[in-house]
């Protein structure tokens, strides 16, 4: 979720009156002053007024924009009030900045049309502001989406066809970590798009680019991104870890292993007068990659035999092809009492 015009929306709101009209959010609001703009509203860009243009050069492109300085606790207030309506909808968000976050809707059993009406709707009867929400089975892909029917949109990306319809043909800066610099680069040999990105031979993409940054451009280009939401620390979560003697590689200690942290797990919520619905698993590598998965419940429970398969369902969404788990971990949160 990406707010529409975010620091521009927020003053429209409190000022109607500047509705409908370009406006221009920067520095101390005074274009005859050096600063920079912050945001423009969606009127001003028709100018080709956009964020980081120094406020003297947008008022040259358009001289009868309102010009306004920037309020940050103002917009850190309705901040706050916007990641509060999305950790209503799914504890499990990842505060980006002030007017982003991703949120892991996994196990809501609702479709991407249902959940962003809600969160839309939600947003706009607190705050009177509308966002834009990109659906996708990772970060990554969420990100680009929520960018691509800006503002008041919803593009859901789902199939691997829709990566290869509606994402390949998209510039290569338009894939994260891909800046002006490898921009630039990749103009040079010839790439484009992000489809162009995906069609060149890993090997090519590591010898011009390393290999670490060249496995990112070749994961990255198909659609490929497994980095977990960073979560807020949660003060209310019960969870248990625990560290094989010798890697393991079979599945079925594997699973043993889950199943036993999740009856722990769930006996500790239980003991102490819980209920949670978010279940984590964290699966640590023998090359002490790390990552979690988590999974949101419709309500909350504190059943060992929900725990352990909601658990499972996470297993589930991670690749163990080939690798060997040293550390394994289930983790509850979203405690009610
Ligand atoms: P963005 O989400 O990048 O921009 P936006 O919300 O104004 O517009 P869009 O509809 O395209 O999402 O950034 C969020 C806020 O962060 C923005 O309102 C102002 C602030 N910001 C800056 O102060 N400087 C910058 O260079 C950028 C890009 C944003
Ligand atoms: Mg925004």
């Amino acid at each position: 979720m990406d707010m529409d015009a975010f620091f521009a929306a927020v003053e429209e709101q409190r000022r109607p009156e500047l509705r409908g009209l370009p406006v221009v959010i920067g520095g101390s609001g005074d274009p005859t002053k050096r600063g920079v703009v912050s945001t423009a509203s969606y009127e001003a860009r028709k100018y080709g007024i956009h964020s980081a243009m120094p406020l003297k050069t947008a008022h040259k492109l358009c001289p009868r924009a309102v010009f306004l300085p920037v309020d940050y606790e103002e917009y850190s207030r309705v901040s706050g009030i916007i990641k509060g309506i999305l950790r209503g909808i799914s504890p499990v968000m990842e505060d980006v900045g002030i007017d982003e976050a991703f949120l892991d809707v996994t196990g809501l059993n609702a479709t991407p049309e249902e959940i962003s009406t809600e969160i839309k709707k939600r947003i706009l009867e607190a705050t009177g502001i509308t966002c834009s929400i990109g659906f996708g089975p990772n970060k990554l892909i969420a990100k680009i989406a929520s960018d691509m029917q800006k503002p008041d949109g919803l593009t859901v990306i789902t199939t691997e066809q829709d990566i290869e319809d509606r994402i390949w043909p998209l510039p290569a800066r338009k894939l994260w970590g891909v800046g002006p610099k490898t921009e630039a680069r990749l103009k040079g040999m010839g790439i484009d798009t992000i489809g162009d990105l995906a069609s060149l031979p890993y090997d090519r993409l590591s010898a011009e680019f390393g290999e670490s940054y060249g496995h990112f451009l070749h994961e990255a280009s198909r659609g490929v991104d497994d980095s977990p939401l960073v979560t807020q620390w949660e003060p209310r979560s019960v969870s248990r870890e625990t560290t094989f003697e010798v890697d393991a590689g079979n599945w079925q200690t594997i699973a043993r292993t889950i199943a036993g942290l999740a009856k722990e797990v769930s006996g500790d919520i239980r003991q102490r007068g819980y209920k949670g619905r978010t279940v984590t698993l964290k699966v640590r590598f023998s090359d002490f990659k790390t990552l979690t998965r988590a999974m949101t419940l419709g309500e909350h429970t504190d059943s060992y035999e929900t725990i352990r398969r909601t658990a499972f369902q996470c297993l589930q969404k991670v690749d163990l092809a080939g690798k060997r788990v040293r550390l394994l971990g289930v983790r509850v949160t979203g405690l009610a009492h």
